[in-house]
């Protein structure tokens, strides 16, 4: 029996749960959320979606953790999304609050988890959660880099007017302004994006990129994106019950790679069925280096806002494990066989 339990029941968390349900990963789907009746009515509305599509998954919804008893992948969507004008950073200590409390109920029912935080601030919450969860850092992701890395590809795509299937592109960083989409290494149709698109559209491209939330967020009026970011969860469910392997961009806990220690930010890394078994580490040049490494500083000062308000329990900075493994892949190769 392979089960896997989502916390938050809300956009990106029954989207989530659909599309893994849909997708035949696993036996069953818990959802779980302070509004019980909401998590009842999505299980209900999605299992009943299920004979017509395919899928044996059962999925269930209540309140209570004993849900995600014996969860085999946790992923953590409760706390609130940004309102037009907000930044990701604004949600803080609210989400904080949110995450501190969910980790504990993950944390009895679940111990032998891989946990997805997709809360946000991304970044921050997840370096919240490997501390309040006590789990070893390569059973504690996040996602957003994976998501980040669509809309580059995505928007590339358009731009140039070629399917987004021709196009390679890689995000990196931290979810936020710090955000580092390599366009040095970007491709369209084999070409490099500088080229196909010239410089100028290739900065647009950027920062449409790095905007990509908010222009949602925008649009909607009342929340945020749930289509792509469900998307982008249901694919490292995958790779983690699947034992893929895969390198994909997400957010994991370094220790001392590219210089940056103790906090999780953006980096290609390899994941399967026990986590994160390796971070990518070559392939970039020093101006990307050094741009993760001011990702990572943010992350750090909102992490010691963490600290300030009680949330943390002070374990993030001493239970880091050297996961690090030397890295014989290249970047580029990696992501390719990866993101196709
Ligand atoms: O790339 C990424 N990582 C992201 C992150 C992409 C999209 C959305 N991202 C963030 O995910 C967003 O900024 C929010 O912080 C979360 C959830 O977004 P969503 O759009 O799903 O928000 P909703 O629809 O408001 O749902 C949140 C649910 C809601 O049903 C609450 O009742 C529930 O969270 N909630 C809780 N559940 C369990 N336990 C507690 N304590 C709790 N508090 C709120």
């Amino acid at each position: 029996m392979t089960r896997v339990a989502v916390v938050g029941a809300g956009m990106v968390g029954a989207t989530t749960a659909a599309r893994i349900a849909e997708a035949r990963l696993c036996d069953s789907v818990a959802l779980i959320d302070v509004a019980g009746d909401l998590a009842r009515a999505m299980a209900l509305d999605i299992g009943s979606s299920l004979p017509l599509l395919g899928s044996d998954t059962v999925l269930t919804g209540g309140e209570s953790y004993e849900g995600a008893r014996g969860a085999d992948v946790v992923v953590i969507t409760a706390g609130r999304p940004r309102q037009p004008g907000q930044s990701r950073a604004d949600l803080l200590e609210g989400n904080g609050r949110i995450v501190a409390e969910v980790c504990a109920g993950v944390r009895s029912a679940a111990p032998d988890a891989v946990v997805i935080v997709v809360t946000n601030p991304l970044d921050e919450m997840t370096t919240l959660a490997q501390d309040a969860l006590g789990f070893p850092p390569e059973r504690v992701v996040g996602m957003a880099g994976l998501l980040d890395t669509a809309r580059f590809r995505h928007f590339l795509a358009e731009r140039a007017g070629a399917p987004a299937s021709t196009v390679q592109a890689l995000t990196l960083g931290s979810h936020g302004d710090t955000m580092v989409p390599l366009s040095r290494t970007a491709t369209v149709a084999g070409r490099p994006a500088g080229e196909a698109l010239g410089d100028a559209a290739l900065g647009e491209v950027v920062q449409r990129t790095r905007d990509g939330g908010a222009e949602v967020v925008r649009l909607l009026q009342r929340g945020s994106a749930y289509w792509a970011p469900s998307a982008a969860v249901m694919l490292m469910v995958r790779a983690i019950l699947r034992d893929e392997q895969v390198v994909l961009p997400i957010a994991a806990r370094l220790s001392g790679q590219f210089g940056i220690d103790g906090v999780y930010v953006g980096v290609p890394a390899r994941l399967g069925r026990r986590g994160v078994s390796e971070i990518v580490t070559s392939g970039l040049d020093e101006a990307e280096v050094t741009a993760l490494r001011a990702a990572a500083e943010e992350v750090r000062s909102r992490v010691a806002d963490l600290q300030g308000l009680g949330l943390m329990r002070g374990n993030a900075s001493d239970s880091s494990a050297d996961l690090a493994l030397p890295s014989t892949a290249t970047l580029t190769d990696a992501v390719r066989q990866s993101l196709l």
